[in-house]
């Protein structure tokens, strides 16, 4: 089988890139030609996506792929779940929103006043997120949703203005809560409850399946050409696929803005205990479940760094403010319960991590060093919390947890997930994300064959972890 390079345009909730991978039997490398800041922007009270801007940098991206590698085999693109644009006649109408926007309060309300969570989940297997596709849409003004003729997912949106073909990339089309993903096909019965126009929903697509070629200008433009084929577009699918794990005794936490803290499983678990433990079964490449629990992730740190260096009108070093937080003794702070719906909207976190001690008659961190050191210990408590439940839903016994994604290059992190979980953590790859989706372009291309675990394999090879044990 002969090497061959693929690209992929991966979107992170704070930033893109784009990247191009050279992949054969015994090879994963990677160059990153793009890297863009992805900003959202607030109009008046509403938190919107910069979808033109992010398809204009990928664009930019893909054309220094192209004067990188011309002989590129095809590209991939996938970000972060559940969002959409509504088009019409091929036209975008409005601007697509932020998950993290509150108008899902309303959806919420207006979903659960006939269809309790519980029913829900016995159909879809997702965890409850006020954010999940299908109460946006029920917070949606009703004039766009009637007007429109087709909801793409953010990459299956940037898909089409690429190739002109409309298409719903099954593994975050599984994010929103209108999947069945048994049959991988639309709960038709469940749209129609929910007052879902039916045909907003275009036909699904597998990862390795083409979605179609460049249009001519797009093409021309980008100096190449080059089918856009689906991977897991939805990015915690493509991390899981890169993730150098034994599936049937690990647990894993794709850790960036957020933590998906879970498993990986044949079927989906939609007993009561996952129920309570408000667990997800998103769907997977191949088919796979991914059996999870969204942690907040590094976004209360990322928020909180973020409001400093705004009081301060400078940059703030993170490394340099991890250092100070690791001289603070993890006994000097308190441990905030992080998945708590306050620390989810943009804002003043340290005046909520205050609220929340004050609220628990606990003392609340004094400095910078001990906010952050309260917040990395909350997290790592929280992961070592949901990697249990996940191995116990999950019916596996737990004995690494692999952190991948920007988190895995946060030392204390992954230090204290695993004395606190009591587990070693296998840390890295960084960029499991744009791995996984280059291995799944690269098997459709023919340049790889065989299972996820020989994927994974080949990920382990070239990408060798770094391990902390847990200390006593
Ligand atoms: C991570 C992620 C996660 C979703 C959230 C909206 O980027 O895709 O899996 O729950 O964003």
């Amino acid at each position: 089988i002969p090497a061959g390079s693929v690209a992929a345009v991966d979107l992170g909730a704070t930033s893109g890139r784009v990247i191009v991978g050279r992949v054969g039997p015994d090879t994963l490398e990677t160059t990153t030609v793009a890297r863009f800041a992805n900003d959202p922007i607030r109009l008046g009270d509403d938190l919107h996506w910069n979808v033109l801007g992010l398809y204009s940098a990928a664009l930019a991206g893909l054309r220094e792929a192209f004067r990188a590698e011309p002989a590129i085999a095809s590209i991939g693109i996938d970000s972060w779940a559940v969002d959409y644009g509504l088009l019409r006649a091929g036209r975008l109408l409005g601007t697509p929103f932020h998950y993290r926007d509150e108008r899902t309060a309303r959806g919420v309300a207006a979903v659960h006043a006939h269809l309790p969570h519980a029913e829900l989940f016995a159909r879809n297997g997702l965890q409850f997120l006020p954010f999940n596709t299908l109460y946006q849409f029920a917070a949606e003004d009703p004039f766009l949703v009637n007007a429109g003729d087709t909801a793409l997912m953010i990459p299956d949106l940037l898909g089409f203005w690429l190739t002109g073909s409309a298409r719903a990339e099954l593994t975050n089309a599984s994010t929103t809560g209108l999947l069945r993903w048994l049959d991988h096909a639309w709960d038709d019965s469940l749209i129609e409850r929910l007052g879902v126009p039916r045909d907003i929903l275009p036909p699904l697509i597998a990862p390795g399946e083409v979605l179609g070629a460049l249009r001519p200008e797009v093409a021309a433009s980008l100096g190449g050409q080059a089918p856009v084929v689906a991977v897991g577009s939805h990015d915690t699918a493509s991390a899981v696929v890169a993730i150098p794990m034994q599936a049937d005794a690990a647990a894993y936490i794709s850790c960036g803005t957020w933590g998906l803290v879970g498993v990986e499983v044949e079927r989906p678990v939609l007993t009561p205990d996952a129920l309570a433990a408000n667990f997800t079964n998103e769907g997977g490449v191949d088919g796979r479940v991914r059996l999870l629990h969204n942690v907040m992730g590094l976004w209360v740190l990322s928020e909180t760094v973020r409001g400093w260096e705004r009081q301060e009108g400078h940059a703030i070093d993170l490394p340099t403010l991890l250092d100070s937080a690791a001289e603070v003794p993890a006994s000097a702070v308190p441990v905030f319960d992080i998945n708590d719906a306050r620390f989810l909207p943009p804002g003043d976190m340290p005046a909520r991590i205050d609220a929340w001690c004050s609220e628990h008659g606990v003392r609340a961190p004094q400095s910078r060093a001990e906010y952050t050191r309260s917040i990395v210990e909350s997290l790592a408590q929280a992961f070592a919390e949901a990697t249990a439940t996940a191995g116990r839903l999950g019916g596996i016994d737990v004995r690494t947890i692999h952190i991948v994604g920007g988190g895995a290059l946060n030392a204390l992190l992954c230090q204290r997930t695993a004395d606190r979980a009591g587990v070693p953590v296998l840390a890295g790859p960084v960029e499991a994300t744009a791995l996984g989706n280059v291995l799944v372009q690269a098997r459709a291309a023919g340049f790889l064959s065989g299972s996820l675990e020989s994927l994974r394999d080949l990920a382990a090879r070239t990408h060798a972890p770094r391990r902390f044990d847990p200390q006593a």
